[in-house]
């Protein structure tokens, strides 16, 4: 790796505590991804991001803050990152997904918090993240308690502004988010000096919608068989996705899918025809928390697609494109983000109809249903999943987990039985 010690000091970092993280993860990622056999070449661009994970891109934004520009961290699927690129600004995504930033969250949350929550709040108070140090506006919403209460700790640090997400998708609410995005737009123009235009707004939503097509390739290819690609290189391409320059996220991901397509046309999978497919549903997998995965392919399954906001959630629907006014195409956004369907919506039924589509669609054996620990919506949701699931006979199992390695085992032997119950 560069060296990129003045640029971390100049953050302000705590380099000491930083200094351990940049020596566990190289370990970590090696055991988990560079151990893979027949990774596609693709991969190389994502392992170098990793490599660099905490000096390439946080370079770039820096170097756009030098310029003029402005950065804007978000923790939520339904922050709608085309308002800040029409704007010229940078949004990328923060979420803390290592148990390393857990206990600095620790310090100012309560202990049944999830460790989402924590780690993200952790990696501020801890000054061990420069991603979580560089932005000059977090954009982040009040879809569960812990992180709502969490970003008025937050706000004490940064300033923050926070979408008002609804909890129901009548039309009404459609037009609440609506008037959401108006406020936000205002707010970006505010802290960017920049007006947004219909031109620029509409430039911004095929930006994101290009990538979203990308993502969309790498996971149709997904639904081969045999697999061309593991789970685990899908979820770190989704997770480095959501920081990535969106221009190049994309050009990458068609590369990969190019790639991926071909393989499928040789016949040529990373796991033999015969292998177990296997959904993973329910809370996302921040970068670094690649442990479920790790579990189900060292187990000889295959993970083949990811019902969450670090999978199809991120990319499934597109902005429509049509619209040629601002009105328009805030419309179109509202439209666009409130189909996706999180837990912090009642009722929910779209997203159990999304994962008996997801299961047809990439022909899987069996769906392993997870939460994060002390994470209420997605735990209580696991109920009905369970019940309908099993009526159709679509064989799953639930877990409910956190970043550490404590449950590592006790998981893996459950992970192995489920496997064995379904190769009879
Ligand atoms: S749209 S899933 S990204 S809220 S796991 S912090 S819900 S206690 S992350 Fe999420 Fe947006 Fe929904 Fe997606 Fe709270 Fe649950 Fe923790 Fe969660």
């Amino acid at each position: 790796m560069a060296d990129y010690k003045q640029m971390w000091a100049n953050l302000g970092m705590d380099l000491e505590k930083h200094d351990v993280l940049c020596e566990v993860l190289p370990e970590a990622f090696g055991g988990v991804y560079l151990t893979q056999q027949d990774r596609p070449k693709g991969m190389d661009f994502y392992d170098f991001v990793v490599s660099e994970i905490h000096g390439v891109r946080p370079a770039e934004m820096l170097q756009h803050q030098k310029e003029g520009g402005k950065v804007f961290g978000t923790f939520c699927v339904y922050v709608p990152d085309e308002v800040v690129f029409a704007a010229g600004g940078i949004a990328a995504g923060l979420c803390g997904g290592s148990q390393f930033w857990v206990s600095g969250g620790e310090k100012v949350l309560p202990a049944n918090t999830c460790p989402l929550i924590k780690a993200s709040v952790g990696a501020r108070l801890d000054k061990t993240c420069p991603f979580f140090l560089i932005p000059d506006m977090y954009v982040a919403e009040n879809t569960c308690d812990g992180k709502k209460k969490a970003w008025e700790i937050l706000a004490g640090e940064v300033p923050m502004h926070i979408i008002d997400i609804p909890q129901m998708k009548r039309d009404r609410d459609v037009a609440a988010f609506e008037a959401e995005i108006r406020d936000f737009v205002g707010v970006v123009e505010k802290v960017t000096g920049k007006k947004i235009t219909a031109e620029s707004l509409g430039e911004a939503i095929k930006l994101i919608n290009n990538k979203r097509r990308a993502l969309q390739r790498v996971y149709n290819a997904r639904k081969a068989s045999p697999v061309p690609i593991s789970g685990k290189d899908a979820l770190l391409l989704t997770q480095i996705n959501f920081y990535d320059d969106p221009a190049r996220a994309a050009q990458m991901a068609n590369n990969l899918a190019d790639e991926l397509e071909q393989r499928i046309n040789n016949g040529t999978g990373v796991f033999p025809a015969n292998t177990l497919r296997i959904m993973i549903s329910g809370t996302p997998m921040a970068i670094p928390n690649w442990k479920l995965h790790h579990i189900v392919e060292s187990l000889g399954a295959a993970v083949v697609v990811e019902e969450s906001c670090t999978g199809t959630r991120y990319f499934e629907n597109l902005v429509d494109e049509t619209a040629t006014t601002l009105d328009g195409q805030i419309r179109a956004l509202a439209e666009r983000y409130m189909k996706t369907n999180c837990a912090c919506f009642t009722p929910n039924s779209a997203r159990i109809d999304d994962i008996i589509r997801l299961a047809d669609e990439y022909k899987v054996d069996g769906i392993i249903d997870t939460n994060l620990q002390f994470c209420n919506l997605y735990s209580t949701e696991s109920y009905l999943i369970k019940q309908l699931m099993t009526e159709r006979n679509l064989p799953i199992m639930h877990i409910e987990t956190d970043y550490s390695e404590q449950d590592f085992e006790q998981l893996r032997t459950r992970v192995e039985a489920f496997l064995e119950m379904l190769r009879k």
